[in-house]
């Protein structure tokens, strides 16, 4: 016979809200008493939480960078009988069997018995982010399986653990795995090292920056950058310096396409329905990923995972600086909901307002300043995507049709792709099918 038990935060004293950093177990491990289950931090200490009980990881209730006080369960256990035994102090939580009756008789103190509702290992940030930003405070690596002795080690030295190959059981990277990895970075060669190991020292021997005090030379204004620039210049630093993107351009021929989307806007100017040139795009996007999954996919390590669904993101302008929603399985939508659904979630952003579920999970970046101007640009990618397009405003060019020079609406279009994943002849065979697309629309339907 089973038990399940949540294991709590014990007493910590006068810390209240304090952030998780670290989840030091997964679903199925097996834990004896006082082993580590998650690590807290506060201002001044950080902290384990031991397990009060010996048994298997059911479940997993608390999510990296969730600020949780005494009392909070961390995690639900399902204890052997011998091990139940030993605990009498344990508290036990409804067999799912009886989770509706426990349920419905729960009360928010402890000791009451409580459904166990399946959750994801990790829940989903509770604050809106922007552009895949980072929890706040978390250490490099959080996301990996290593005991807190390990993780400990590893913020010693600076070693990210995401890049350590773990050699434990179901993945977890033990002592003897940093000390490999701190040894390969030391004995490989200064570029190979760099590359290997930005986490230690980036390899990249920069300059300090600059410091200036510009009112020597003038009046100035200090103005702080909003949280959303001050979150997305990190990831667009890391981007730009981490991947290999080569930008790569092509003209397509929206005259037809153009002329059409004007002559339907007419058609439905009572209804309010208005086709934008950025609905046509995501929808080529989603048949050129179809055609090309390279575009539709993540490096994972030495693993290249490819997506066999197609969430496009957007960035869109904001008074606060640039978020990117994403339209989630934007292949399953037509041009129309495509045009509704984006100017919806345009419209959230420039308010603020977009959750962090509406800013998640997208393949494939779309950058248009075509409402803007601009003749190309090099949009940086957005990790873990592996590229990104970018588009600028419509000019009419004369173009050469074999016999005379003709006036054609040019879409002038910027693609970056990650260069370890994508070569220079698939990003221009992308660009080429993503112009047809555009030249001609009928081809979606084929
Ligand atoms: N060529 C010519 N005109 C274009 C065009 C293009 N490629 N794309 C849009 N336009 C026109 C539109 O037709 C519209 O004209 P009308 O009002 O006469 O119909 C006008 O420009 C304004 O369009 P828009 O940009 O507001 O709307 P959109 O659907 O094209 O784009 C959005 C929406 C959210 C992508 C856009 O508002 C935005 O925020 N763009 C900026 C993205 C950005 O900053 N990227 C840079 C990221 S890297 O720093």
């Amino acid at each position: 016979m089973s038990q399940l038990i949540e294991v709590k935060v014990p007493d910590i004293g006068d810390y209240h809200d304090v952030p998780v950093i670290d989840i030091c177990v997964i679903v199925g491990d097996v834990v004896k008493v006082d082993d580590a289950l998650v690590t807290l931090e506060s201002d001044k200490a950080t902290m384990d939480v031991p397990s009060s009980a010996a048994g298997v990881v059911k479940e997993i209730r608390v999510a990296l960078g969730e600020k949780i006080s005494e009392g909070a369960v961390v995690v639900v256990l399902e204890a052997s009988e011998a091990a139940v035994a030993a605990i009498p102090a344990a508290i036990p939580v409804a067999a799912p069997a009886a989770a509706a009756a426990a349920s419905a008789a729960s009360t928010p103190i402890a000791a009451a018995p409580v459904a166990v509702a399946p959750a994801p290992a990790v829940a989903p940030p509770a604050a809106p982010v922007a552009v895949s930003p980072p929890v706040a405070g978390l250490a490099p690596g959080a996301q990996t399986h290593a005991s807190p002795s390990v993780r400990l080690l590893a913020r010693e030295l600076g070693v990210d653990l995401n890049r350590v190959a773990a050699s434990g059981p179901k993945g977890r990277i033990l002592k003897e795995d940093i000390t490999a990895y701190v040894k390969g970075v030391l004995t490989a060669p200064p570029a190979a090292a760099a590359a290997a190991a930005p986490s230690l020292g980036g390899g990249l021997d920069l300059l300090p920056w600059p410091k200036v005090d510009f009112a020597k030379f003038g009046a100035v204004e200090v103005k702080p950058l909003a949280r959303i620039k001050k979150i997305s210049a990190q990831n667009l630093a890391r981007n730009w310096v981490m991947i290999p993107g080569v930008t790569y351009h092509e003209d397509a021929d929206i005259t037809e396409l153009e002329a059409f989307r004007v002559a339907i806007n007419r058609e439905n100017e009572k209804s309010g329905l208005k086709i934008t040139m950025l609905a046509f795009l995501i929808k080529a996007c989603t048949l050129a990923l179809k055609k090309f999954p390279e575009f539709n996919s993540s490096l994972d390590g030495d693993n290249l995972v490819l997506k066999q669904y197609f969430h496009i993101a957007f960035a869109a302008d904001t008074p606060n600086g640039l978020v990117v929603p994403v339209i989630k399985n934007a292949d399953q939508k037509s041009v129309s909901q495509l045009a509704v659904e984006s100017g919806e979630l345009a419209t959230k952003a420039r308010d603020g307002k977009l959750t962090p579920g509406e800013m998640s999970g997208a393949c494939f970046t779309i950058s248009s300043l075509g409402g803007i101007g601009g003749t190309s640009f090099s949009p940086i990618i957005n990790a873990p995507e592996v590229a990104i397009l970018g588009v600028n405003r419509s000019v009419m060019k004369p173009v050469w049709n074999g016999q005379e020079f003709v006036p054609r609406l040019t879409l002038p279009m910027s693609l970056t792709a990650d260069h370890r994943v994508i070569d220079g002849a698939l990003a221009t065979r992308f660009n080429v099918y993503l112009a047809q697309l555009l030249a001609d629309m009928r081809r979606v339907l084929l």
